[in-house]
């Protein structure tokens, strides 16, 4: 009945041909898991974690729309319900052009744990499309958003599956969909988080993945004696978690000094702060994707094609998309003297980057880090249930509380000496409430 754990990897690899992303997902995983999976036999004799890999249900359909010029489109949708043991399933929704299952299964299985160590009633799901909102019109994006929800409507529900927001997804979408939703159910609810605030949005939704990340960087940096104030800090990205991210690392007294795109990185030694913070939410309203107009805007220096791990700082933020971190950056920052990288993005660095931070500095994986924005989705959930609107402290107090517990638990189950191992933590913590709900409620 033993299985090793190249067994239990090949078996996943031959189930699920081609999805490379996913393997590297589960594999983090399950390295981390496995000797605690070992000791448990209850665990094993109920086939957690075979279960685990597997989603309860997975959605693939076709979304017809037409463009400005009157030509038809065709893109896919997806919606991968992973886990509900905790709670309705619940995550993001991505727009990109490179969207696929595999991408999808990643972010869902991530999601099913990140949302377990918010100790909030959530399951795990993640969806979106290979459409790109990049040099779309708005009424383009709309009538995409509409076909879209045209299709999934009938798989969600505040009860069953809450979508939100990810890459390519933000308010002005979110908007859309939940229009879209409304006029096909006839039916007002929460079915949608990062919402809009007059219409059942949650205060601190569009910062809270950033101001999360920060709060948990803050966390390790105390844990080795240090503070947010006077460091030095590079962020990739420009988009929302960025934008959060850097909000409250110069409320802190840290500074940012790099912010990237798919075109290259801006360099910006005075510091990403005051008016340039807000010229970034002017930057993403352009639907062009790109960071070099910064330079212009602020006299910056723009790197084209290179990524702002070759700037040397004391902490690394990476808040764009998966691997965006490879083994040479790791090494780079490294050795320029960066003490810690916290990732705001989800599997932001590949496997050989992770080891090598690991092994060097302190490096914390993106479901604990990151998981500020879905925790306050979660507290978005509560609100509209009581139909109330919790004022901007509240939910900030909150947030904050959450995030020290997430760190607290990945401490515990990684290690509380001079070095914690935070992806042993996070992936511990994250699978016991998920394992225990699932032995409880049976072979399902
Ligand atoms: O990756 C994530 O945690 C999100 N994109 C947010 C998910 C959510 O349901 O708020």
């Amino acid at each position: 009945m033993k299985t090793d754990i190249n067994e239990f990897i090949a078996g996943l690899e031959n189930r699920t041909p081609g999805e490379g992303v996913f393997h590297q997902a589960v594999e983090e995983v399950i390295e981390s898991v496995w000797d605690f999976y070992q000791k448990n036999p209850r665990y094993q004799r109920a086939k957690i974690l075979e279960r685990m890999v597997e989603p309860e249900r997975v959605i693939m359909f076709r979304v017809p729309w037409v463009d400005d010029r009157g030509e038809v489109q065709i893109n896919r949708g997806y919606r991968v319900e992973f886990n509900s043991a905790l709670g309705p399933y619940k995550g993001g929704l991505r727009f990109h052009s490179t969207v696929n299952l595999s991408i999808l299964k990643f972010l869902g299985f991530e999601q099913t744990f990140k949302n377990s160590l918010t100790t909030l009633p959530m399951g795990g799901g993640k969806g979106g499309s290979d459409f790109s909102t990049k040099g779309k019109t708005d009424a383009e994006i709309m009538r995409f958003s509409q076909s879209f929800m045209t299709e999934l409507y009938r798989h969600i529900g505040p009860n069953t599956d809450v979508p939100a927001g990810d890459i390519g997804v933000g308010g002005r979408e979110i908007g859309y969909l939940f229009g879209q939703y409304k006029r096909l159910k006839n039916e007002f609810t929460g079915v949608l988080t990062g919402k809009g605030l007059g219409w059942g949005g949650s205060l601190i939704r569009p910062e809270a993945t950033g101001f999360g990340a920060v709060y948990f960087a803050q966390h390790m940096l105390h844990k080795i004696g240090k503070d947010i104030e006077g460091q030095t800090i590079s962020v990739s990205g420009f988009g929302n978690v960025a934008w959060g991210a850097i909000t409250k690392i110069n409320e802190l007294g840290g500074e940012v000094v790099t912010i990237s795109g798919p075109d290259g990185y801006i360099y910006d030694p005075e510091g990403i702060k005051g008016d340039k913070v807000e010229y970034l939410l002017e930057l993403r309203a352009t639907n062009n994707d790109i960071v070099e107009p910064y330079a212009e805007e602020f006299g910056a220096k723009f790197i084209p094609n290179k990524r702002p791990w070759e700037v040397a700082v004391d902490m690394a933020m990476p808040c764009a998309t998966e691997n965006e971190v490879d083994e040479t950056d790791a090494k780079q920052l490294v050795s320029n003297g960066c003490k810690m990288l916290a990732e705001a993005s989800n599997m932001g660095c590949t496997t050989k980057a992770v080891e090598y931070l690991s092994e060097h500095i302190d490096y914390a994986p993106g479901k604990a880090v990151n998981a500020g924005g879905v925790a306050v989705s979660g507290l978005e959930m509560s609100q509209n249930s009581m139909r109330i609107n919790w004022q901007r402290e509240e939910v900030d107090a909150r947030l904050k509380e959450i995030m020290k517990n997430i760190h607290e638990t990945c401490v515990n189950y990684g290690g509380s000496g001079n070095k914690t191992n935070y992806v042993k933590g996070a992936n511990i913590g994250g699978f016991v409430k998920v394992a225990d709900a699932m032995l409880a409620q049976g072979i399902v």
